[in-house]
């Protein structure tokens, strides 16, 4: 079957693809000819990754899916959250955003923090979410080249390398996002033999 993935982040739409079996195509939202940004009014997680998706099903009549993002440190009360992208401003920088979390955290021996995905897929006889979680801590400094947003200062429970050290295949191996998509993977894999040729 063929699905659009309803992001504007290359980021994103590179580890996707990576974690799709071949029975899935995957078309950007550039294949679509939608430059457009994607609103994201809501206050949840859940919410935003909702409407993206219902977006881009109602304005292009595609089967889609869309991730909403968010890392949650507990002591900050679940901050940034659903304002991960813009924490430190409308700039959306990845660096300012560390910044601001670094010092907002500065000196707190209570560090612990989790990445959360929810997927929402879209498609004429279906509508689903699909979530992924990694608990980890946020460390003092930036370390490491890879991936993007707060990978470089989010060390994963069990790990001695922050995601950002990491290649893409390793984060695949045990991010927030490919447990989301695992499970959109296995709910498509029941469902598609229904979805096929839609
Ligand atoms: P789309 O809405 O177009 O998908 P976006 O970058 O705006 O792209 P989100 O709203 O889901 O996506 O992202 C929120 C922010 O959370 C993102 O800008 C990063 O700073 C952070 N983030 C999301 N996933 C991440 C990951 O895997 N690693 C590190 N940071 C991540």
């Amino acid at each position: 079957m063929t699905l659009c993935f309803a992001t504007n982040n290359q980021h994103k739409l590179a580890e996707v693809r990576l974690l799709l079996p071949k029975e899935i195509s995957l078309v950007s939202l550039k294949d679509l000819g939608c430059n457009e940004e994607l609103p994201e009014e809501q206050n949840t997680i859940s919410g935003n990754s909702f409407q993206k998706a219902a977006y881009v099903f109602e304005n292009y009549k595609v089967s889609c899916f869309a991730d909403d993002s968010g890392l949650e440190v507990d002591a900050l009360g679940g901050m940034p959250g659903v304002d991960s992208a813009h924490y430190a401003g409308p700039q959306r920088s990845f660096d300012d955003n560390m910044n601001l979390l670094l010092a907002n955290l500065k000196g707190a021996r209570k560090r612990s923090a989790q990445f959360k995905t929810v997927i929402t897929l879209i498609t004429r006889t279906n509508r689903a979410q699909f979530e992924g979680i990694l608990r980890g801590e946020i460390i003092n400094e930036k370390l490491g080249g890879s991936g993007f947003g707060y990978d470089p200062i989010f060390l994963p429970v069990g790990h001695s390398l922050t995601i950002a050290q990491m290649t893409m295949a390793q984060k695949n191996t045990i991010s927030h996002r490919a447990i989301a998509v695992r499970k959109l993977v296995e709910f498509l894999t029941n469902n598609l033999t229904a979805e096929s040729g839609k």
